[in-house]
């Protein structure tokens, strides 16, 4: 599966060079850089990782608040970083399976829009269909056959923040730790039914939906219109979703209301949000998501970037805050989760002495593809003091997490074991 998404992606790359892909909106030196032969470091200025600032000031569950975003943000459930919420891993703790709707991280290029389900409208439209613009409203959509999935939503750029903590490498974007990333049951439509309906033709080669929240402008003032990326169609045929609800519940408006993309196993940017048209082309589309956003630059990676990223990569986290002191002498049930968007995770590994020695996690799911697996481990610290944490996945192919992520100038796929700081209290 991940070498038929990589040759198509030079397919589409192939097809940009005879003239035959559009590109909207993408800027020259994008386009460039795509055919780039030679060196083609540093895609995106860095920036550096700024810290997340201010959370100490405040009384332990205020609310914190980002702009544009609509839901609570306590501060002992999420840390904000600018239009951006990450959730706290200690409070995942006690939750079950799926991620509650009101600690689900929330990743917003500009600021939630409020939409009413009964004014809104999908358009599909494009040169791969066989007549002119289809549309759709709420209630025909949700008059479909529906589905339901278990699907995970994670960042690409999840984990961004240890690239300089712990590898000391400057990368552009925001700073997250691990907690850009929740996993939700979803109900919606098949994409393919949708386009079936709408008319695909035989040539149709790429889907790109677009979101209907305000256009972004980026960090050096470059407007770069509504977020969209384009899939290749065998994707969005095959698993993507469009989904009305939550967790049983109408899509709130931080993760899409009324309606928003999933793209299982996919990163983040490939589910939009808010979906108000999706274009289908019988030319291969470009967009800044999948230009000059969202692929692989640096020295380790080819020439001119990477192919644009695809699947996640696989993680580990502990449900514990950083520093979160524990009681010498007490047995701690250590909890936590691992995930990949490529095979399901087979086992995990936990460090308590910094790297030296690994025991065998319990794993309380079963290796799984569509989701996380939770994971515990007891430990009785003897000594107080400072003390290390680390968890290590392995899926069924047999990758386990590196001691290194692989440096790209936008801090993207972080996949190496994550060191967790804990204070052991006398
Ligand atoms: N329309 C729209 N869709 C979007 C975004 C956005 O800013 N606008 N952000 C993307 C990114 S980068 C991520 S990681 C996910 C985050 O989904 P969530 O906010 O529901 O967690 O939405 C994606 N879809
Ligand atoms: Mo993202």
């Amino acid at each position: 599966m991940t070498n038929d998404e990589r040759s198509y992606d030079r397919l589409r790359l192939r097809q940009f060079l005879d003239g035959t892909a559009r590109a909207d909106g993408v800027d020259r030196r994008a386009l460039l850089r795509l055919l780039a032969a030679g060196d083609a470091v540093g895609a995106a200025s860095a920036l550096g990782v700024a810290s997340p600032a201010g959370a100490a000031a405040r009384a332990p569950g205020a609310a914190d608040s980002a702009p544009g975003i609509v839901k609570p943000l306590p501060d002992d459930r999420f840390v904000v970083h600018g239009t951006n919420a990450e959730t706290c891993w200690a409070a995942l703790r006690d939750t079950g399976y799926h991620t509650p709707n009101e600690l689900f991280f929330v990743r917003n290029h500009t600021r939630t829009p409020r939409l009413a389900a009964a004014d809104w409208r999908l358009t599909v439209w494009g040169s791969g269909l066989r007549s002119g613009p289809v549309e759709f409203g709420f209630d025909e959509l949700r008059a479909l056959p529906a589905t339901e999935l278990t699907a995970a939503v994670e960042c690409a750029g999840n984990g961004r923040s240890f690239y300089t903590s712990q590898q000391g490498e400057t990368v552009s974007g925001t700073a997250w730790k691990l907690g850009a990333i929740g996993v939700a049951h979803w109900r919606g439509v098949r994409l393919a039914e949708v386009l079936r309906r709408a008319g695909l033709r035989r040539d149709a080669v790429d889907v790109q939906p677009r979101g209907l929240d305000d256009p972004f402008t980026d960090s050096s003032g470059a407007e770069l219109g509504r977020v969209r990326r384009p899939l290749p169609l065998a994707k969005a045929l095959d698993d993507v979703l469009l989904g009305y609800q939550m967790n049983g519940e109408p899509l709130p408006a931080d993760h899409g209301h009324p309606v928003r993309v999933l793209v299982p196993s996919w990163i983040g940017i490939a589910s939009i949000k808010w979906v108000g048209d999706i274009e289908v082309s019988a030319e291969p589309l470009y967009s800044p998501w999948n230009t000059d956003l969202y692929r692989l630059f640096g020295p380790d990676h080819p020439a001119g970037g990477s192919a644009p990223l695809t699947r996640q990569t696989l993680k580990s986290a502990f449900e514990l805050d950083w520093d979160a002191p524990l009681a010498v002498g007490a047995t701690h049930e250590l909890t936590g989760r691992s995930w990949s968007g490529g095979a399901p995770v087979r086992s995990v590994e936990v460090s308590v002495d910094g790297g030296r020695r690994w025991r065998a996690a319990r794993l309380r799911d079963r290796p799984r593809p569509d989701g996380w697996v939770r994971w515990s481990l007891p430990w009785t610290p003897t000594t107080p003091g400072p003390a290390t944490l680390l968890a290590r996945a392995t899926d069924a192919d047999g990758t386990r997490q590196p001691e290194r992520a692989t440096y790209n100038a936008q801090g993207y796929l972080f996949n190496a074991v994550v060191r967790h700081p804990v204070l052991v209290t006398a």
